[in-house]
């Protein structure tokens, strides 16, 4: 069927067609640009006959709406997905062609900041694997995340080109477009008896769907993500003509760099109704094309909002329900309820989403009025309930002092609300939205966060893949629970040696690309303890750096001090405004330089800090880690992503014990993970009455005073008031992420580890149980969950 011979010739015949050129004079973007193509119509028959199946069986269907996807590169996982990845690197090779380098012209779809964002395109790939008929739709953004560089120190961000040369992995569907209005004003008139809304003077923008199949890992199953893009109307009807291509252009220009802070921008808002309105367009046109009216569209369709984003969804499809297609109040509000499922993501207050109204209601008068209905319909159940408690109902509100509450909307008007692990789903429950929990406790579950395992195992690590499939046999990459199988090589030295060899391979493939791109030498028999994630200060990056001061300190001083050798790894983007988590990048990276030529350290500590992390660069580094850096102040980290894609590439975690942490520590237990520091339960404990003294512990750890003294004394050659605002955050105020509180706890931990880390047989062992018990994280296994207890639909057979 699909053989070497017929691929390569297959590729000469396509390479010559698309660019006119004879093989001897093609470059490798050709050799991708040909490749991609081939790709793309070997899976568009079975594409057009999922959607066919899809139609003809009638079954329910999932929508999951998300601003964010970030993909990563697609090449190799749809290679590997359609089970042709050895036939087609061994046929280019015998063409001189290295894939691996194709690999790298193709640039990361970078749609997406961190978690959120990543676990969408985790959810995708386990959807269509599955054969569940489930799509995504988002914004196809000009540009993706920045690209950072490192300059002096410090952090600089470079607009980013994902689609300078095109994208292979799209199709534009003109006929699909859509129109989005924005501005203008609501008309009503009297119509049969009816009062009639309509949305006059509008501003309207096209929105152009650009669809990408989604390959399911040896199945059929071909998904649809739909991005859409934002374009100019075709004739507009607007005075100044090029400020309007300006504006509608800009709509989906940009992906907006910030992970938490609710900026308020009117142009977020606009991405935001714009995806929904775009989005649901075209799910109730497909959904009347088969059906004729929308009277059952809960029974077919369900659309998942990923995190409140999104979440105008509601207020959208009421106005179809109402104006368009003639629904009363009361059934259009059982349909959208029925329809709509809701995931938080978070429970830091800065990260909730609220916007004035002033903004809102300009923007989107039919849609505010919409929510102005919901919010007076739901006050008026909370006064039935408790008359007079007027600071009940303001809590609960909408709106509410002239904000429109998001998290609000999005909780009265789904069905299902859930949060990402089970510590965080109790936090929303028992503290956060516990009055709603109070209102609508059968909304509220958890799910709790997994990870494509096909993506962050078998694709990033083909090493460890090769020496699982040996011992366990192939069945782990549908099934992953399989990697259970493992625990009974637990004890079988030769298996843990090989194990240690894999890992020793990956950190010397790592230490090499390090070589290349700084200069510096890593010593891959040294423990490779990384913290990769978005900066932020309740990530504790900087628990982390001080932690390595400590450590340089000692060996300084002390020259009885004993330490298993170490490389510290980071990765980290900091949001462009977030002027602390920028001072962190530069402290990283000042700690680094001082480390690393410190002749005196230079056999026991290096320091790396890795230019622009993201999808593509995270797949190098976790198959090469020892240990994984989870150290949030606990209560603060929803789930954590990158905590299961380091276990399951066989790291130890050494954490607190927040998000799914805290699951990882049951399913591997005590002896196989690094636990330290307050629980959620202590740290919310402090909050309620007012932090802790942190300036104690500065004054009473000598340890702790010196490297705090190091940030502003001259330490670092050069450098004077540069971090004077994290000493002020740590004593000034109050070390609101209880850095100081932890520290001893930590550095107990880090030294406990070390030494354990010498025993190395045992150490493999830690990483084998890991690695056995991570199958529980993939995210299959969390697909499988939403499909059944919030979605309610079924694979295709
Ligand atoms: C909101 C309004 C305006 C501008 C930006 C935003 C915005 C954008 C992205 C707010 C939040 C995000 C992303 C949040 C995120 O990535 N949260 C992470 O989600 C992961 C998947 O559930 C969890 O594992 C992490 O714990 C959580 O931090």
């Amino acid at each position: 069927m699909f053989s070497k011979e017929n691929f390569k010739a297959a590729f000469l015949h396509r390479l010559e067609m698309l660019c006119g050129k004879s093989f001897s004079e093609s470059t490798k973007v050709d050799h991708y640009q040909t490749l991609g193509q081939m790709i793309r119509e070997y899976v568009s028959d079975d594409w057009i006959t999922t959607n066919e199946q899809y139609m003809a069986t009638k079954g329910k269907q999932v929508y999951y709406l998300s601003i964010e996807y970030l993909l990563g590169k697609l090449l190799r996982q749809n290679l590997i997905n359609l089970g042709v990845e050895q036939t087609v690197e061994e046929g280019l090779k015998e063409l001189g062609i290295d894939l691996g380098e194709l690999e790298e012209i193709e640039p990361d779809a970078g749609l997406g900041n961190g978690g959120l964002g990543r676990l969408a395109a985790c959810f995708l790939d386990s959807l269509a694997s599955l054969n569940l008929p489930g799509h995504g739709q988002g914004i196809r953004y000009k540009h993706g995340l920045f690209e950072q560089k490192i300059v002096n120190g410090y952090q600089v961000e470079l607009p980013e080109q994902w689609l300078r040369s095109g994208n292979v992995w799209e199709v534009r569907k003109l006929d699909l477009a859509v129109s989005v209005p924005f501005w203008g004003k609501v008309d009503t008139k009297m119509e049969n008896g009816r009062l009639i809304f309509q949305h006059i003077n509008a501003e309207t923008v096209t929105a152009v769907p650009y669809d990408m199949p989604v390959v399911g890992y040896e199945s059929k199953t071909v998904n649809t993500l739909r991005l859409w893009n934002a374009e100019p109307a075709q004739f507009p009807v607007h005075k100044d003509i090029l400020k309007y291509k300006r504006e509608t252009e800009a709509i989906s220009e940009f992906l907006y760099p910030d992970d938490t802070h609710d900026e308020g921008k009117i142009l977020r808002l606009k991405q935001q109704y714009f995806l929904v309105s775009a989005s649901l367009q075209s799910i109730v046109k497909a959904h009347k094309k088969q059906y004729g009216s929308l009277d059952k569209l809960h029974e077919y369709v369900c659309i998942h909002i990923n995190d409140t984003h999104p979440v105008l969804a509601i207020p959208e499809l009421m106005r179809i329900l109402l104006d368009q297609e003639g629904f009363g109040w009361d059934e259009a509000w059982h349909i959208t309820q029925n329809t709509i499922s809701y995931t938080n993501h978070t429970t830091l207050a800065e990260a909730l989403e609220k916007w004035p109204v002033r903004i809102f209601q300009p923007l989107l008068p039919r849609i505010y009025m919409i929510v102005e209905e919901i919010n007076e319909r739901f006050c008026r159940k909370l006064w039935e309930e408790t008359p007079g408690d007027w600071t009940r109902i303001a809590g609960l509100a909408i709106i509410a002092d002239e904000f429109v509450q998001m998290a609000h909307l999005a909780i009265v008007g789904s069905f299902s609300v859930n949060g990402v692990a089970r510590l965080h789903t109790e936090i929303l429950k028992e503290r956060e939205m516990k009055p709603f929990f109070q209102l609508f406790p059968e909304k509220f579950n958890n799910k709790t966060n997994g990870i494509a395992h096909r993506r962050w195992l078998l694709k990033a690590n083909p090493k460890l893949s090769a020496l699982l499939t040996d011992a366990i046999g192939p069945s782990w990459t549908h099934s992953a629970n399989e990697l259970m199988g493992l625990l009974k090589y637990q004890d079988d030295r030769s298996f843990l040696e090989q194990l240690g060899k894999i890992k020793a391979a990956n950190k010397k493939q790592l230490a090499e690309m390090v070589y290349k791109q700084t200069g510096i030498a890593l010593d891959t028999r040294a423990i490779f303890d990384v913290q990769v994630k978005r900066l932020h200060a309740y990530k504790r990056q900087l628990l982390n750096v001080l932690h390595i001061m400590y450590l340089y300190n000692q060996i300084k001083e002390d020259s009885s001090f004993q330490m298993t050798p170490r490389v510290f790894i980071f990765g980290a983007k900091a949001s462009p405004g977030y002027y602390y988590a920028k001072k962190i990048i530069k402290l990283i990276n000042s700690v680094a330089e001082k480390v690393n030529n410190d002749p005196k350290v230079a056999d026991r500590l290096k320091v790396i800090f890795m230019e622009n992390y993201r999808v593509s660069l995270a797949e190098r580094i976790f198959p090469a880690a020892d240990i994984s850096e989870q150290i949030s102040t606990a209560s603060k980290e929803a789930s954590g992503t990158g905590n299961m894609k380091f276990m399951i590439n066989g790291a130890l975690t050494i954490g607190t014990l927040d998000g799914a942490n805290v699951e990882i520590h049951e399913r591997v237990g005590d002896d196989n993970i690094f636990i330290f520091g307050l629980t959620a339960e202590e740290v919310l404990h402090y909050y309620r009455h007012g932090g802790y003294e942190s300036v104690g512990y500065y004054h009473h750890d000598k340890r702790l005073k010196q490297v705090i003294d190091q940030l502003i004394n001259g330490f670092f050659p050069g450098i004077q008031n540069e971090y004077e605002p994290i000493v002020d955050s740590l004593l000034e105020e109050n070390d609101q992420y209880f850095v100081l509180k932890d520290f001893a706890s930590y550095i107990n931990t880090q030294q406990r580890l070390g030494s354990c880390y010498t025993d190395s047989l045992n150490w493999q062992k830690k990483s084998l149980i890991n690695i056995a018990h991570a199958g529980y994280f993939s995210s299959d296994r969390t697909i499988k969950e939403y499909a059944s207890d919030i979605w309610g639909i079924h694979p295709l057979q």
